[in-house]
Formats: structure tokens, C-alpha cells, sequence
């Protein structure tokens, strides 16, 4: 089920491992295309425009954009309460981790007199996207909201398809899951449309205000990541997220069928998923190849994940040593890395690049993906050489605060001028000995 690449006896270097290993093509700048005049109706005409590519696109017409309270409320009421209690656990578990991430003050004495101190400063507004239609995640609706809130950001709003089913609104576990967050502010509106609403701002059909973000976040298809492309600049984004990924680095001590289970896993979001094995054993890959026809044929979605193991982003490497699959899984950068080696700790430390790493027998990406209290929102695609996941520091920026004494200012004043003489800014030089007319530099 899984194509195969030999890669023993060789190690070839990182650049031509980019361009062997498997890996979807997403060609977001092809839906840019599309998605402009989308944009560009939403800044014209508002939530009208949005309202009328609900009704294209969703096919619902909600009533408002802003989903009222009570329906959050009722959404809550409702659920289940075996759900209920698994949303809450995620919350905790993701509360705890999010808030060791808060970021400290920190102020450096440059010279006598002289400090620099780096504050910490919230994103003022921030809209969160949780996609709906064939994904509907109310786990990312907690992946997103809880670094916000952790990091201090006043103002969230969250955003997500209207639903036909639901009388245009959103899913109802969505709904839910932000009233268990504590998130007033819901929108129903999906797709480029959202994010060009929460760019621009609007007027809701009831004539209340619908606020502009200076921020967007979250996962979604193309056209989302597409108008985030987009609108980067007006508004800031995270790391565009692109068809979920899992790699396995495993040697012969590794269980087979956990193998299979994990790779399945992730493999089920999307037929686009990628799913990709890197081991030093053979006989470990024929017996993972064994139980994932098993597991394929028993699992509820297996059109899906035929199509995802299949597929050329999916597959096995085979490597001589656990040394040489660390530089294969660098090279390729997933989003989600499990380690199933003797001595996975030590291995996983070795790891450079993966928007988060799973370590050892009993850490499934699946437990990362809802209970862990780490996040699930990562960098795919080969992002992870550049990228982190989402966290609170996402949503805070630092801004240096300069504060100097006259004696301070005087110590350096020549050093000033002379770089400002070097690239003939005199004004830049006379800014300082202004302050200094007795002792011209
Ligand atoms: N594995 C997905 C997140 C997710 N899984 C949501 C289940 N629900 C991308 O990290
Ligand atoms: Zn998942």
C-alpha cells in the first residue's frame, strides 16, 4: 500500500532529500486567483457580499453573522456530556501547558543608566478559525482559543461555516466548545469570506458592529490559507496550514501494529494526508504493511485513508541507521514526528526540525491531537524547518522599551555619530549632539 524509497548504504544530502522524499504539492498562489474577488466583494460590501457567498458556497443564508448567545447556551445545554467531559480535560490539560508559555519581562543595564527592557505585549483582537463541513474540529477551537487567552488577547472572536443543517449556524460542538472556552463572540462565516470579514470588519444584518481582528489564526482549506496569503500585512496570520502529516522514525522495536494504527491516524483527516515511515528494519516495514490491511479494511473511513496511504505523499523510507533517519525525518520537517526507537527519549532530542515530536511507545500523534496539553495547531508542508506551532507566544509581540540617562546617552554619543557619518545620516549623528551643545562631538 505504501511506495517504497531505499535509501540504504546512501545518505544523500538534505537538498536532494527535500526533492526525493514524499510530499503533497499544494499550489496555494493557483487559488489566489480565486479567492480575490472574494476578498475584494467583502471590503467593498461587507456582510452583504458574505452573506451572498454563504449562500453560494454553504448553502444556508444565516440570519446574522454574530450567532446570539443564547444559542451558544443552548449548544451546550445540548451536547453530550461524555463529550462535554473530554473538551473540558482538553481545556485543562492545554491551559496548564499554554500558561508556563507566558513570556516575562526582562530588562538588560546596557551601561550605567542605560537599560533595554523587552515587554510583552497581547495581539489586541484575534479571530480564530475553526473549518467546518467535512472537518468540524472543536479541538482546534480549544487549540486556538486557549494560547490566545493565555498570552492576555482581550478580543477573540471565533469564526466557522454556517451549517444548512443547522439553520445557518455554525456546528453545534463548535458552539459549544466556545461557550465551555468562555468565548462570547461567535461568527458564522467560513471560508476566504471570513477571514476577509474579520480583515475588514462590517455591519451585521441586525446593524450592530462586527469589529476588525489585527489577527487571524487557525486551519482551513486552500482558499482560507489562500486569502491569508492575502490579506498578511493588514492582518497577521499563523503558519499556513496545509494536509495533516505524520512520520514515523521506528526501528525493529517498534510494534507494527501501533505503526499502522498512528499512520492511519492522520491519514483519515484527508485524502491528501500524509502518512510516511522511516526505518531501519525491513521486516518492521512488511509487518506494518501486514496490519495496515487489516486496520484499512476494519477502519470507518476507509475510501479516505486507502486514498491518503496511497497517495505519493505517503510512504516508506528505509534507512541504514537510526542516524541516518534522523536526517531524513530533518530533511523532511513533519508536522507530527513519532519516535519509536530503543532509547526514543535520547533519540528525540536529536531532532531538529518538526512542529512537535511524539516520543516513544505510549505518545500517538492522536493523543497530541486532543489531550496531551500541547497544541495541535503545527507548521506542515516542511514549515517546521522555519515555523513553530501555535502557542501563547503566537499572540504576543515583544516591544523593546529604550531608556537612557543624559550620561548614558553621552557615553555612546560618539559611536552614534560616527555610524550615522557611515552611511551619510548626519541628521541621525545630530539628533544626539543636539542634546550635548557644550561638548560637540
Ligand atoms: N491532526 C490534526 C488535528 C486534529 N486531529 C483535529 C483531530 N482533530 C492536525 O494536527
Ligand atoms: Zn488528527
Amino acid at each position: 500500500m505504501l511506495n517504497r524509497t531505499d535509501l540504504r548504504g546512501r545518505v544523500p544530502t538534505p537538498a536532494q532529500l527535500r526533492a526525493t522524499l514524499p510530499r503533497a504539492e499544494v499550489d496555494v498562489d493557483a487559488a489566489l486567483h480565486q479567492v480575490r474577488p472574494v476578498v475584494e466583494a467583502v471590503k467593498e460590501r461587507g456582510v452583504a457580499a458574505a452573506l451572498d457567498y454563504a449562500e453560494r458556497f454553504d448553502k444556508v443564508r444565516p440570519a446574522s453573522v454574530r450567532v446570539p448567545s443564547a444559542e451558544l447556551a443552548g449548544a451546550l445545554d445540548r451536547l453530550d456530556p461524555v463529550v462535554r467531559a473530554a473538551i473540558e480535560e482538553s481545556i485543562s490539560r492545554a491551559r496548564t501547558v499554554h500558561a508556563d508559555q507566558r513570556r516575562t519581562e526582562v530588562t538588560t543595564e546596557v551601561a550605567e543608566g542605560g537599560t533595554v527592557t523587552e515587554r510583552w505585549v497581547p495581539v489586541g483582537r484575534v479571530g480564530l478559525y475553526a473549518p467546518g463541513g467535512l472537518a468540524v474540529y472543536p479541538s482546534s477551537v480549544v487549540m486556538n482559543v486557549v494560547p490566545a487567552q493565555e498570552a492576555g488577547v482581550e478580543s477573540l472572536v471565533v469564526c466557522s461555516p454556517p451549517q444548512a443543517e443547522f439553520g445557518g449556524l455554525p456546528h453545534p460542538t463548535i458552539l459549544a466548545a466556545a461557550r465551555l472556552l468562555g468565548v462570547d463572540e461567535v461568527w458564522a462565516v467560513g471560508g476566504a469570506q471570513a477571514v476577509a470579514l474579520l480583515a475588514y470588519g462590517g455591519t451585521d444584518t441586525d446593524g450592530a458592529p462586527l469589529d476588525p481582528v489585527d489577527m487571524v489564526t487557525g486551519p482551513g482549506n486552500i482558499y482560507l490559507t489562500a486569502a491569508k496569503r492575502m490579506l498578511r500585512g493588514l492582518i497577521g496570520i499563523d503558519s499556513e496550514a496545509g494536509p495533516t502529516e505524520i512520520a514515523i522514525l521506528a526501528d525493529e522495536t517498534a510494534d507494527p501494529d501501533h505503526v499502522a494504527a498512528d499512520l492511519i491516524s492522520q491519514a483519515e483527516h484527508d485524502t491528501l494526508a500524509a502518512s510516511v515511515l522511516v526505518t531501519t528494519s525491513e521486516p518492521l516495514a512488511d509487518a506494518v504493511e501486514e496490519r495496515l490491511r487489516h486496520r484499512v479494511a476494519a477502519t470507518k473511513h476507509t475510501q479516505r485513508v486507502t486514498e491518503a496511504l496511497s497517495g505519493p505523499q505517503s510512504g516508506v523510507v528505509l534507512v541504514s541507521t537510526v542516524d541516518d533517519g534522523l536526517r531524513v525525518v530533518d530533511a523532511y520537517a513533519a508536522e507530527h514526528l513519532e519516535i519509536q526507537t530503543a532509547d526514543a527519549r535520547a533519540v528525540a532530542a536529536r531532532v531538529c526540525n518538526a512542529g512537535a515530536v511524539f516520543v516513544g511507545p505510549y505518545a500517538p500523534v492522536s493523543l497530541g491531537d486532543y489531550c496531551a496539553g500541547s497544541n495541535h495547531v503545527l507548521p506542515t508542508g516542511g514549515f517546521a524547518r522555519h515555523s513553530s506551532g501555535l502557542s501563547v507566544q503566537t499572540y504576543l509581540r515583544g516591544i523593546h522599551v529604550i531608556d537612557y540617562s543624559a550620561g548614558a546617552l553621552r557615553e555612546v554619543a560618539d559611536k552614534v555619530v560616527a555610524l550615522a557619518e557611515a552611511e551619510d545620516l548626519p541628521a541621525h549623528g545630530e539628533a544626539v549632539t543636539a542634546r550635548f551643545p557644550e561638548a560637540p562631538a
